[in-house]
Formats: C-alpha cells, sequence, structure tokens
C-alpha cells in the first residue's frame, strides 16, 4: 500500500486495558471493527511485554492486510520493524521523528501527536504523514492528556499548517464518539481545510458491536457538513440588507406563538421569576429546570435550553454539561450565557469547559463576556456588569470572528447590539436605558432567544435578531408609557409590552417594528 492512498477517515486507536476492552479478544474487536470499515488501525499498547506486541502485532497485521487496512504500531519502532507493518505513531515524549524516519525509511509512515501550533509546525517540517491532534475533549482512555484543546484548538493547528503550506493529513483524537462526531469534524474545519478523519479508541474498541459502530461512525464522517467553502453563496449572503432579514422577524414571532416551545432554563437565582414571566409572555412555555439529570427527558420535548452561568457552582457545571449534551443529542438548541465569564477564576474555567462539552448554538454576552469567551483572559470584570473599551466597528469584528471561529451565532449585547453568524453582521440600535437599571434583562433576552430558536428558523439569525427587536422594541414602548415613572413600574408594563407586541403579530399588525432601528 502506498502510504499516499492511506485513507485516514476513521483510524482506530487500540486499547488492551479490561476497562475498555473488556475479556475481548483484541484481534476480534479489530477485525470486525475493520470488516464494518475502519480505514486505519493503530496498536497501541503502553504495558505488555516486548514479545507479546510483537506477537500481537503479527496477528493485527495479518488481519489487515487482508482487508488492505495500513497498521501503525504506537511509539515501538522495534515492534513496527518486526512485523514489517506500514508505519508507526509516536508521541511528543516518544522517539525523535527524524531518527523514527531514519530507521524506518521513507515508505514507512509516521504520525506524531500535536496539541498546539508549534509541536505541529515542528513535526510537518520533519516530514511527518499525518497529525493526531488532540486531546479534543477529556477521555478517561487517556488520563494523563496534558492539554485539552477542544474543536478551537484543532481549527487553529489546521490553520497553521495550510498557512505554513504543509500537506499532512490530519485526524483528531480524544472523546470523539457517534454521539459528537460530526460537529467535532464540522468546528473543527477551517475553510481551508478540512480534517481528514477522526482517530477513536473507546468508542469502537469498548462497543457491543465493533463492526455495527464502524459503520455508524464512517458514515458519521462522510455525512459530517464541511465548512461551507468561500463561493457565490458567501457572497451573496453579504449583499443581505437589513431591512429583508426584519422582514423575516414577524413570522418568527407568529411560529413561537402557535408553537408555544419549550424553554428550558438552567438559570441564576436573581432572575427565575423574571425569566418565566418573560417566557410566558413572548409566547413560550418555560420551565426553570437546574437538575441536570432531568434534561435527556426534557430535550425530547421539542424545546431548547439556555445555560446562563450567572451564579454557577461546582455542582451547576456539572448539571450544565449533563443538559449540554442532552440537548445536542437530541439536536435542540443551546443558548449559552457566559454571565461574568471574566470576573472570575472559576468563571473563566466554567467557560472553558461548558465550550469544551458540547456545541453552543448560541453564546450571548455583553463586551467583557464576549471578549473572555473569545479568549482574551487578561479582561477582568469587575462583577457582571459590562465595561465598554471597543468601538462599535472593534465589537463587530470580534462577534463576527467568535461566530465564525464556534460556527453558531454570537450576541454581544450593549447601547449597540452586535450579532453575527461568522458572516453575517447586524447591529440593532432599540432598547431604553431602563434596561440598564433592572437586573435581569440580559439574562431574559437568553430566554427570549430560546424560545426564537426552539421553533427550529429557517434562518437562525433572524430568529436571533426577532428575540431582540421583540424584547427591545417593548422596552422602548414601555418606558414611555404614562404609567411609568421609573426602573420599578417599568419592569411589569415591559412585560405587558412583550405580550401586547407578540399578539399584534399574531393578528399582523406590525406597527411596532416600524421602530427597529
Ligand atoms: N491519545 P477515546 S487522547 C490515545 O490526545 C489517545 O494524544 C490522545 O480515547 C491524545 O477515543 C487518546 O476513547 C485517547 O476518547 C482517546
Ligand atoms: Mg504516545
Amino acid at each position: 500500500m502506498k502510504k499516499e492512498d492511506v485513507n485516514y477517515s476513521l483510524y482506530l486507536v487500540t486499547d488492551s486495558t479490561p476497562a475498555i476492552l473488556g475479556d475481548k479478544n483484541i484481534c476480534h474487536v479489530v477485525e470486525a471493527a475493520v470488516k464494518g470499515g475502519v480505514t486505519c488501525v493503530q496498536y497501541r499498547d503502553k504495558t505488555s511485554d516486548t514479545a507479546v506486541l510483537v506477537d500481537i502485532a503479527r496477528q493485527l497485521h495479518e488481519i489487515t492486510k487482508r482487508h488492505n487496512v495500513p497498521l501503525l504500531i504506537n511509539d515501538r519502532i522495534d515492534v513496527a520493524l518486526a512485523v514489517g507493518c506500514e508505519g508507526v505513531h509516536i508521541g511528543q515524549d516518544d522517539m525523535e521523528l527524524s531518527l523514527a524516519r531514519k530507521l524506518l525509511g521513507p515508505d514507512a509512515i509516521i504520525g506524531v501527536t500535536v496539541s498546539s501550533v508549534d509541536q505541529a509546525l515542528e513535526a510537518c517540517n520533519n516530514g511527518a504523514d499525518y497529525l493526531g491532534i488532540g486531546t479534543v475533549y477529556a477521555t478517561p482512555t487517556k488520563t494523563n492528556a496534558k492539554s485539552i484543546i477542544g474543536t478551537a484548538g484543532v481549527r487553529e493547528i489546521l490553520e497553521a499548517i495550510t498557512a505554513g503550506g504543509h500537506d499532512a493529513q490530519t485526524v483528531c483524537i480524544g472523546g470523539v464518539n457517534g454521539s459528537n462526531l460530526e460537529r467535532v469534524m464540522f468546528q473543527s474545519s477551517s475553510p481551508l481545510r478540512n480534517l481528514n478523519g477522526v482517530a477513536i479508541v473507546s468508542a469502537l474498541m469498548a462497543a457491543p458491536d465493533p463492526e455495527g459502530e464502524a459503520r455508524r461512525l464512517l458514515s458519521l464522517v462522510r455525512a459530517a457538513p464541511l465548512f461551507r467553502q468561500d463561493g457565490e453563496d458567501r457572497a451573496g449572503q453579504k449583499l443581505v440588507e437589513a431591512h429583508d432579514i426584519i422582514a423575516l422577524v414577524p413570522a418568527v414571532i407568529k411560529a413561537v406563538h402557535d408553537a408555544t416551545p419549550l424553554s428550558h432554563n438552567m438559570t441564576n437565582l436573581v432572575v427565575q421569576n423574571f425569566a418565566a414571566n418573560v417566557a410566558l409572555a413572548v409566547g413560550a412555555s418555560p420551565i426553570m429546570a437546574n437538575y441536570g439529570e432531568e434534561a435527556p427527558d426534557l430535550a425530547r420535548l421539542g424545546g431548547a435550553l439556555v445555560i446562563n452561568m450567572g451564579t454557577v457552582t461546582e455542582q451547576g457545571l456539572e448539571n450544565y454539561l449533563k443538559a449540554l449534551r442532552a440537548y445536542n443529542q437530541a439536536g435542540r438548541p443551546v443558548i449559552f450565557d457566559p454571565v461574568g465569564a471574566g470576573a472570575t477564576s472559576i468563571r473563566r474555567a466554567a467557560v472553558k469547559t461548558i465550550m469544551a462539552n458540547g456545541y453552543l448554538d448560541v453564546i450571548k454576552g455583553n463586551e467583557g463576556e464576549i471578549k473572555t469567551v473569545f479568549g482574551q483572559n487578561n479582561v477582568q470584570q469587575r462583577g457582571v456588569d459590562s465595561s465598554c473599551t471597543l468601538d462599535t466597528s472593534q465589537k463587530a469584528e470580534l462577534v463576527r470572528k467568535l461566530a465564525t471561529r464556534e460556527k453558531n451565532i454570537v450576541i454581544m449585547t450593549g447601547k449597540t447590539d452586535i450579532v453575527s453568524d461568522g458572516e453575517r453582521v447586524f447591529r440593532i440600535d432599540n432598547g431604553h436605558e431602563y434596561l440598564g437599571m433592572v437586573t435581569g434583562t440580559g439574562c431574559v433576552l437568553g430566554t427570549t432567544v430560546s424560545a426564537m430558536m426552539a421553533i427550529a428558523p429557517t434562518d437562525k439569525l433572524a430568529a436571533v435578531i426577532a428575540g431582540i427587536l421583540h424584547l427591545e422594541i417593548a422596552a422602548e414602548v414601555a418606558a414611555v408609557r404614562a404609567d411609568v415613572q421609573g426602573p420599578g413600574t417599568f419592569v411589569p408594563a415591559f412585560i405587558d409590552e412583550l405580550l401586547r407586541i407578540r399578539k399584534a403579530t399574531a393578528d399582523r399588525d406590525l406597527s411596532w417594528l416600524q421602530r427597529a432601528k
């Protein structure tokens, strides 16, 4: 087999430990997985004696040869030489790549584990045939993983090797399984390069039916939505005018009115009641459920989840992760409100953990929060209040970049709100200063947006904009009512106006929308 012809789509890394292999025979598992569609096999055994390694590697090589799939040996150049298989995989603590190349020759496949741009560029410069990029997600299979880099870290590496003109193949590794594979492939890709495949240990080695599971995983790799290439449709989208997207707003609000979607809020102690009332006013059915074990049931009800970390705790964080997983698995939208993200080291860590554990369809925050989410960790927020240092065009650039990186929608709230799906960027100048004088108005925007996202809108950006306009125009109208004298009397009037706007829209009275700016 020529190494140029190797297919890295579904790369199986073996594990012989009882926790993963159980009492199964490794050769049987590998053979089944290869029959199911595994395209490349790495024999990885960190503990067995050399004689055992050589013996099993020989048996595995017989199997892989029969199916025309390459066999690589983890770390042990000597074992690879002894059995004459196609190559090796070396980690950062293993033998140097140049030395391995000298021992194995130019035709051997040599892959390298990398977790940073520097490591990746070095491996490419030294002639690595492929990179195993990780650790994507924390995984019990490798408890000594040094750096969890998430899909954003994978993408950064892909971008750097592309910019460097390197043509090494790429797979990512760590915590990849059937429930997240498509999303991992999608979020990891950059506009210029997609991953060639995924490397998987436990999802195959511990599967009750490795053949069936390999077949399923391979079909997911093939089905993974690739990053939309630059092209005509992108150029077309840039021409979208504000009034074109505003024209989509009434249908969103009407759809929420008709469907009464579930808005599942895992939100902070301060806003539970306010958020539930706002959900009702905009036409959603709220449930304020902070216990993660309930999420799998709730995720089946066709709603959306809000994770608002305003009063995060250790236990709370675990609950968020359970719910995030459940909603991702059910394919239902998740809105993330990283309240006070930059305020404490605990919150900064919580943001990282949440982002590494699932897909967030919408991220909503003020300037400081969005900066922290983007990774500008020098942002020191005072409490959960917003502070402004960027001008509007800088904000727009940051929001667009974050949305591009996360392949989602990002909202930065403020006097001017900025929202982007990574391609289109809009500013919204509605709202009223009273919104900044009562607590939780930002949080209830998350709840409102969850209702708009729950109805499976055809244009998600338009749905998010519908949520923002619904809320901010209601605030404007309420604030100038004769019975409103300040922030205290504003709140009930605001809830009334939310309901009034929804009902008017359902009755096709769109006069309120003329205030959109
Ligand atoms: N190497 P699973 S993570 C063997 O980051 C290995 O280099 C990793 O196991 C790295 O697919 C890992 O069960 C284990 O999560 C991946
Ligand atoms: Mg290693």
